[in-house]
């Protein structure tokens, strides 16, 4: 008997258009892109964990360099696809990486946020089949501007959902005021690909993170936290039960949401003030209720112990792997092989449900096909 291939799908994979990095370029403040004489690349510099490094080298040419290199890996479409071929990956859902259009204004985010989202589209045409994308949504705009940016990607073939951080309209993911977006989003059939990059404040890594730890603390931690936060956020203020058909990709395996789910849980079945307000009686949807109605998670969290942990939670069915390319590069062997982040996700695949198994085969593409209807133009 003839047996088909399994189709690989990447659903956490960015890009930064050329048109976004010319205006990172343009900044002082991060985000930015900035060339020191000693190094070849110019520097992405992202997150506030990594400023105190930046005002080093600015001042001193011998001090470490901050960010990371700016390759070609972040903005080219062909790079893109090459490390497509290389990694054995069929479809990507390409989407615009952190800070998105957070540090724009209400006046500049609207237009953009359509340039942005129009690029896309365009590159993902190029390639039919192969790409799809999130879109950006102009977060500092009007909520006129924002319902409209809804219905615009709505209406570009190749879009699959949205690329959301945690701030929302700048009180996070709870707020009231963003109802009417999840309910947009939701009746356009749009996944939200919840997606963090603020962190923790940098208080918490203690004075010694910046010199000594490099990225860790703020890549390996305070990602994690902030989507456990931002998702537990919305289940605190019923944001899954007021809209019943909002859909939502987690980064990094949920961050430690589905680890937590079962202390989440409890505290919230044992917690005086919400039992008083009537907040856990008949009715209520666990948390593990919305993890296996309403939430998917990625499956980028390199290793089959927060793998199986995810599995627990949302269900096999739920899963779909990504690379978080351009991130994470090999540093120690050629960029345009093979990158042992991507190794690492795809071996904790196997190992958490076996190799060749149904699971694994649904996990690393097909799950991502028919969630977010990669069969249809
Ligand atoms: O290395 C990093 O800073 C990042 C980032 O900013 N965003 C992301 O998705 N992964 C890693």
């Amino acid at each position: 008997m003839a047996t088909s291939k399994i189709r690989v799908v990447d659903i956490h994979t960015h890009m930064y258009p050329p048109s976004y990095i010319k205006i990172l370029e343009s900044r002082s403040a991060i985000p930015l892109v900035r060339t020191f004489p000693q190094a070849a690349d110019p520097r992405l510099i992202l997150l506030e964990a990594e400023v105190k490094s930046l005002e080093e080298a600015t001042q001193d040419a011998t001090a470490k360099l901050p960010g990371r290199p700016l390759t070609s890996h972040f903005a080219s479409l062909a790079q893109k696809v090459h490390f497509m071929d290389t990694h054995g990956i069929d479809i990507s859902v390409i989407s615009l990486a952190n800070p998105w259009l957070d540090f724009l204004s209400a006046s500049e985010s609207g237009k953009m946020a359509e340039s942005v989202n129009e690029e896309f589209s365009r590159m993902c045409s190029e390639h039919p089949g192969r790409l799809f994308f999130f879109a950006t949504l102009p977060l500092t705009a009007p909520l006129e501007t924002l319902l409209a940016a809804v219905s615009h990607v709505q209406g570009l073939k190749y879009c699959r959902g949205i690329i959301l951080g945690t701030s929302g309209l700048d009180k996070g993911l709870d707020d009231p005021a963003l109802l009417p977006i999840f309910e947009a989003v939701a009746a356009a059939h749009l996944t939200v690909f919840l997606h963090p990059h603020y962190g923790l404040p940098n208080e918490v890594w203690g004075p010694r993170a910046s010199a000594e730890y490099g990225h860790v603390l703020p890549l390996a931690l305070g990602f994690p936290m902030e989507t456990t936060i931002a998702v537990t956020r919305m289940y605190l203020a019923g944001v899954f039960d007021k809209v019943r058909d909002l859909r939502m990709i987690l980064a990094h395996s949920g961050g430690t949401f589905p680890f937590l789910a079962g202390r989440i849980e409890s505290c919230v079945l044992h917690d005086g003030q919400l039992v008083r307000e009537g907040k856990v009686g008949k009715g209520r949807r666990t948390v593990w209720e919305v993890l296996k109605e309403q939430i998917y998670l990625d499956a980028v969290i390199y290793s089959e112990v927060g793998l199986k942990a995810a599995i627990d939670a949302t269900g096999a069915d739920r899963l779909m792997f990504g690379t978080d390319h351009p991130f994470f590069p090999p540093l120690e062997t050629d960029e345009q092989g093979e990158w042992e982040s991507v190794s690492l996700n795809a071996a904790a695949v196997t190992k958490a449900v076996g190799e060749g198994s149904g699971e694994a085969s649904a996990i690393m593409g097909g799950n991502a096909i028919s969630i977010l209807r990669l069969d249809q133009d």
